[in-house]
């Protein structure tokens, strides 16, 4: 049985205050949340204070990206080692932001997933095919090469206990989104694109869903046999709809 997992993304949002109410509001909700697992993505200049409120709760917390470098003359960048310091448990890589705005493309991402797993993060790593790819019918030829990046780049072991967001680029802040049988057969397809590799690490891979899942698309969508969470953007930024969601993985 794979646990669910349930991450928010909050991209570029939130503010001291609004974060603290936030937090709490999720502290006093997540006692009814029975079986999934909970996690905040949040912006780097907030890890200390995500850290400091949620240290010793039930809900994890992690970043939204990271470097490939472990230190030294990289302006800007952010390190493993640095998100470790600050108690992340994931951290989000390749979300379709960074890959269409940031230029990441395969080959960078896989590099920053296995930075990630080799520092002791959990990657999540996103995934999903753009609107004009779904029109062409390629959808199934991009996420493989996705995957497949991976893989190359690390093994098929580096997915073990690994995480996948599925996340229709399509859907992504559109507030479309795939119907739940749309997206359960990609996450087939994802499944079984990793076992040809190895089909016990495959059967262990949590699938999130990704891409305007709400509190009212939820449970329908995290019904499906394939969709173990989600990666949740808007949603996540009420306490009460992310609870809702949360609670509808079980
Ligand atoms: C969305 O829900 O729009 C997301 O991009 C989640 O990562």
């Amino acid at each position: 049985m794979r646990q669910p997992l349930i991450a928010g993304n909050w991209k570029m949002n939130g503010s001291r205050t609004d974060n603290r109410v936030l937090l709490d509001g999720i502290k006093a909700g997540i006692g009814d949340v029975k079986s999934a697992e909970v996690a905040v993505c949040v912006p780097f200049v907030y890890l200390a204070d995500v850290q400091l409120q949620l240290e010793g709760t039930p809900v994890a917390w992690g970043a939204q990206n990271l470097s490939t470098e472990a230190k030294g003359a990289f302006t800007g960048e952010i390190s493993a080692a640095m998100l470790l310091d600050f108690g992340c448990k994931y951290v989000i890589v390749g979300h379709s932001e960074r890959r269409s705005l940031y230029g990441e493309d395969d080959q960078l991402v896989a590099g920053k997933f296995e930075v990630a797993r080799q520092a002791g993060l959990r990657p999540i790593l996103c995934i999903g095919e753009t609107l004009e790819e779904r029109e062409q019918g390629i959808t199934e030829q991009v996420v493989a090469r996705q995957i497949d990046a991976v893989i190359q780049h690390a093994g098929v072991a580096a997915l073990a206990d690994g995480v996948i967001a599925y996340e229709p680029v399509w859907a992504i802040g559109t507030g479309k989104t795939a119907s739940p049988e749309q997206a359960q057969e990609v996450h087939a397809f994802i499944r079984g694109q990793v076992a040809k590799h190895d089909a016990g690490v495959a059967d262990g891979l949590r699938i999130q869903y990704g891409g305007s899942m709400n509190a009212a698309n939820a449970a329908e969508l995290l019904a499906k046999p394939d969709i173990d969470g989600g990666l949740i953007g808007g949603a996540s930024l009420k306490a009460e709809d992310f609870l809702t969601i949360c609670k509808a993985a079980g």
